[in-house]
């Protein structure tokens, strides 16, 4: 056997042994290196006759071109490997959270009203949003509230200083002037849920001076009370997560609405322990009713053409309710303690699809 011929075939069996990238460097060294098997071949050329030297020359390079090629071969082999070995030993499990759970919690009050903009909002409602200091034609005049109403009274309501113009101005009692706004802002059909601030001079065991209040209306040409029942019906067992929730209509009053109801939903108080949507009692959790005519023309809405249904509850009545929370003021303490154990991890976002809350 030639030089040629062993330093081919101790180099394949070389680069066939070589495991991984390492190995084949070592090989490349020692076949192709400076001290390398094809170097000592070229340095036979000195020893040949002046006309013999072309053809070694040649010869000596062809193998090393040979040599090169196989080498290369073999890493593009190795690195094939490597990755597909990575490709199955490495998962990426793409519903693990991005980061450790996070320390803080969401506040109850953030929360519900999460969890209620994923209801309605699956109904096709929109969010809409308005100032907390509002004039008396937003939040009393254009909802049919006469002058001299009692909640228009200093005692109920948080004045300010009256506005450059001459207009009242005071903090919202409820978040209806946002619907005004909306109505003079927009044509029918609207859809529309309002979570916000309110206010009202009031501070006892079951009131407090800010609160939180979700509103809806819905104006088109045919709505009707049989659309908001359906409408709270369904707002009902998507909110308390249960099958059914029997809902009673008790007639009431609003200046807003004719006509206005109160509306209990079934539940059960055995044992000290309250159950949403069984048993032989009622809990109120809303007020809601037809849109007054008289509101519909102060917010340019015709109600010849147009009529509508809105409803109104307190964020704070129903976190309560399904969470279990006792008392109302406590959502105000800025508690640490009361806050991780009522409070929720933030990355949880509440949506019909994959559970409200957890
Ligand atoms: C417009 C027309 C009608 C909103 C409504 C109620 C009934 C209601 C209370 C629930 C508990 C306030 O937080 S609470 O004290 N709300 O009973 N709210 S109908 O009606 C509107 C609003 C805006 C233009």
């Amino acid at each position: 056997m030639s030089d040629f011929d062993t330093v081919r075939a101790e180099t394949r069996a070389a680069v066939e042994q070589a495991a991984d990238p390492a190995a084949l460097e070592a090989v490349r060294v020692a076949v192709l290196g400076r001290k390398g098997a094809v170097t000592d071949l070229m340095k036979n050329l000195a020893t040949l006759a002046p006309d013999a030297r072309r053809a070694y020359g040649a010869a000596v390079n062809a193998l090393k071109d040979e040599l090169t090629q196989l080498i290369e071969t073999r890493r593009a082999e190795l690195g094939d490997a490597a990755l597909a070995q990575r490709l199955t030993s490495e998962t990426v499990d793409l519903s693990l959270p991005a980061r450790p759970e996070a320390q803080g919690r969401l506040h109850p009050i953030s929360q519900t009203i999460d969890e209620v903009i994923a209801i309605f909002g699956e109904m096709g409602f929109s969010v809409a949003e308005g100032p907390d200091i509002e004039d008396d034609f937003h939040n009393f005049t254009a909802l049919n509230f006469p002058e001299g109403h009692p909640a228009r009274d200093m005692h109920d309501t948080f004045y300010l200083p009256d506005a450059a113009d001459g207009r009242k101005l005071l903090l919202r009692t409820h978040t209806s002037p946002v619907q005004v706004r909306t109505m003079m802002n927009q044509t029918p059909p609207i859809r529309v849920i309002i979570p916000g601030r309110t206010y009202r001079s009031d501070s006892d065991q079951t009131h407090t001076p800010m609160f939180h209040q979700v509103e809806g209306l819905v104006i088109d040409e045919t709505t009707h009370m049989g659309h908001l029942k359906g409408c709270l019906a369904e707002f009902a067992q998507a909110y308390f997560e249960v099958e059914h929730v029997p809902l009673r209509f008790r007639p009431s009053f609003f200046p807003f609405t004719e006509p206005s109801a109160e509306v209990d939903i079934g539940c059960s108080r055995k044992g000290g322990e309250l159950k949403i949507g069984a048993g032989d009692d009622w809990l109120e959790i809303l007020g809601c009713g037809m849109v007054h005519p008289n509101v519909l023309r102060h917010c340019g809405v015709d109600p010849g053409r147009y009529q509508g249904f809105a409803f109104g509850m307190g964020i704070e009545r129903i976190a309560m309710l399904k969470y279990g929370i006792p008392d109302l003021r406590t959502f105000f303490d800025a508690d640490l303690r009361w806050l991780r154990h009522y409070g929720f991890v933030p990355l949880d976002i509440p949506s019909l699809i994959t559970g409200l809350a957890r």
